[in-house]
């Protein structure tokens, strides 16, 4: 995977991830209690659900391994990610037809979202370990999304909702001009608005 980065994505070894300032970051690590964490799923659903950290791990986990990438041109390669499939959390909260769109929001206030298919695309996961061990609350933990192919921002750390919408939302990054679709293959990294803009 190291030989074939996509274009303007430059390697950084992985001990560098707990140094690197993002600017997106709203308020750093906010410390979520496992005791009082939750993980709702709501939205265009037949099944809204509230799972609390021991519902969330009775659910079967899937591993997968994946590069990084940040827009902003670094990427950390074999991230070995483990945790629970969106595709299966879908099974249970069972959108209906009219969602097309997937909101995800955080404990932090950070917001993201996708178009339904890439969401409930098989490699998509709530990770809440990385590289064998307990994902950290610097980098998400106790449970964030993982969306390989995207750019990170799409990655939303510390997950606390998920809503399934007819239309789309648009999140922290995208409001200011980063791309909603954000392929990493395609180099899609801003909007249409904001590549005339500057
Ligand atoms: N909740 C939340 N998720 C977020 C962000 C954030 O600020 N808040 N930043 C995004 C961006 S821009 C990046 S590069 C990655 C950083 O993840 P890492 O710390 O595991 O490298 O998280 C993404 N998810
Ligand atoms: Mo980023």
């Amino acid at each position: 995977m190291t030989s074939s980065l996509p274009n303007g994505q430059r390697e950084i070894a992985r001990i560098l991830r707990w140094n690197i300032d993002h600017p997106g970051i709203i308020e750093k690590n906010p410390a979520v209690d496992l005791a009082k964490w939750t993980l709702e799923i709501d939205g265009e659903v037949e099944n809204p659900i509230k799972l609390t950290w021991s519902d969330f791990r009775r659910l079967s986990a899937s591993d997968c391994v994946a590069d990084f990438h940040c827009v902003e041109g670094w990427s950390i390669t074999g991230c070995k990610w483990r945790g629970v499939k969106l595709t299966e959390l879908a099974g249970i909260v069972q959108p209906k037809a009219k969602a097309k769109y997937v909101s995800f929001s955080c404990y932090d206030g950070y917001t993201t979202s996708l178009g339904l298919a890439e969401a409930l695309q098989e490699h998509v996961l709530l990770a809440f370990e990385l590289n064998g061990q307990p994902l950290d609350e610097a980098l998400g933990g106790p449970v964030r999304v993982v969306v390989p192919d995207k750019y990170a921002y799409k990655s939303a750390m510390w997950i606390k909702r998920i809503v399934f919408t007819e239309t789309r939302e648009l999140g922290y990054w995208e409001k200011k001009g980063y791309s909603q679709t954000a392929d990493v293959w395609k180099n899609d990294r801003f909007a249409q608005w904001r590549k005339r803009r500057f």
